[in-house]
């Protein structure tokens, strides 16, 4: 059994070491809201991915504070938990708030597995040694930006570029991309930027052999993925639309996608990014690990769960360097010339903590501590 004896919230503030823009808007730093867990002398770590708006999902870092500080925790002080699996029924009287619930659910499996002695990845079911890595590159200020950038991820390593797209930043960018590099693993990222009289304009993309296009339309939608996915022959990725296990299994059903993105944030954390995947490889659906522009604490949780059998396509998990000057982790993530990422062998996440450079960028803080246990 385990037994929580406090929960720290704090919020970092850290800038970006290069701008990223989507079709939702352009990041420059990032307000963070880490999860510190305290167990029988054991530390354990959790990052929350939401935003500081609600422009990728409906929750922002300062609803998931109040969620965590206000609901989650309490439940949490108060729980004896098996391990991070026991999490999704102790939070199920909260609706939704499932980024939230995912940075303590995570936070808890991390302590588990250093509990056991085990690594994260292997508690969570991954088998794999290394987990093959691509970018998702912003919308830039210029197409020769943009393909200066593409050439020096290529250059550092990575198995698949995915673009991030919107209108004015879509055909003549894929021609120019396709131009140079006929061969690569070449994927784009819409996020919801397109409509129903978008489908011809969707379906010429075929001529760029895409990999994949992630969620073209409505961020809640399979309906008209499904319409738009008959008329179209490069398979369709979801990302947002994807909240659970029964969404991938209606979106499989429906044919509304053929390739899935997981964000363990996004689903809830890992026993329900685990139901995704699960659900995915029983149906033949290879699934990917999506990036929410995390520090060290959150991409070694993406790693962790990277290793799980059918990651079977590059994801977005890349190298600290990429997003940060300086990482919250020692050492940070790197990729090897070859675009892998080894998965640590080492107990818990393997990434240990930089805590004095996190109390440097902390702005706001509260904790929570379990009432007195009485022992009879
Ligand atoms: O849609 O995958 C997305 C970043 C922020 C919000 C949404 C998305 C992204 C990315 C970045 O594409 C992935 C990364 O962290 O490298
Ligand atoms: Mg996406």
């Amino acid at each position: 059994m385990l037994k929580i004896d406090a929960i720290h919230l704090r919020e970092i503030n850290m800038p970006l070491a290069y701008p990223f823009e989507t079709s939702f808007g352009l990041t420059t730093g990032r307000r963070i809201l880490l999860i510190e867990l305290e167990s029988d002398g054991l530390t354990a770590w959790g990052e929350c991915v939401a935003g500081e708006h609600p422009y990728f999902s409906d929750e922002m870092i300062d609803t998931a504070w109040i969620i965590t500080e206000t609901e989650l925790a309490p439940r949490l002080l108060e729980a004896e938990l098996s391990g991070g699996g026991s999490c999704p029924d102790l939070f199920k009287p909260v609706r939704g708030h499932r980024m939230a619930k995912a940075a303590i659910e995570n936070a808890v499996w991390d302590l588990e597995a250093q509990l056991e002695g085990v690594a994260l990845s292997e508690l969570l079911g991954g088998t794999r040694k290394v987990i093959p890595c691509g970018v998702s590159i912003g919308i830039q200020p210029s197409l020769e930006q943009l393909l200066d950038k593409i050439a020096t991820e290529l250059d550092a390593g990575y198995q698949r570029i995915k673009l991030k797209c919107k209108h004015g930043w879509d055909t003549r960018i894929f021609e120019a991309v396709r131009a140079r590099w006929p061969e690569i693993l070449l994927s784009c990222d819409a996020n919801s930027a397109y409509r129903m009289r978008d489908f011809d304009h969707i379906a010429s993309w075929d001529q760029f052999n895409l990999l994949m296009i992630e969620q073209p339309l409505w961020y809640d939608d399979f309906y008209f993925h499904a319409m738009l996915q008959k008329q179209i022959e490069t398979a369709i990725c979801l990302d947002e639309s994807i909240r659970n296990r029964r969404d991938a299994l209606a979106a499989i059903d429906m044919e509304s996608c053929r390739i899935i993105n997981i964000k363990v944030g996004r689903v809830g954390g890992f026993s329900e990014a685990i139901a995704v995947h699960n659900a995915a490889a029983e149906r033949g659906i290879p699934v990917w690990c999506g990036g929410m522009l995390e520090t060290g604490i959150g991409r070694a949780h993406n790693i962790a769960l990277s290793s799980l059998p059918n990651f079977s396509l590059p994801g977005d998990v890349s190298a600290s360097s990429r997003y940060w000057a300086q990482d919250i982790v020692d050492p940070p993530i790197t990729v090897s010339a070859k675009g892998e990422i080894l998965v640590p062998t080492t107990s818990g996440s393997g990434y240990p903590i930089l805590k004095d450079r996190i109390e440097s960028l902390t702005v706001r803080r509260t904790s929570l501590h379990a009432k007195a246990r009485v022992t009879v």
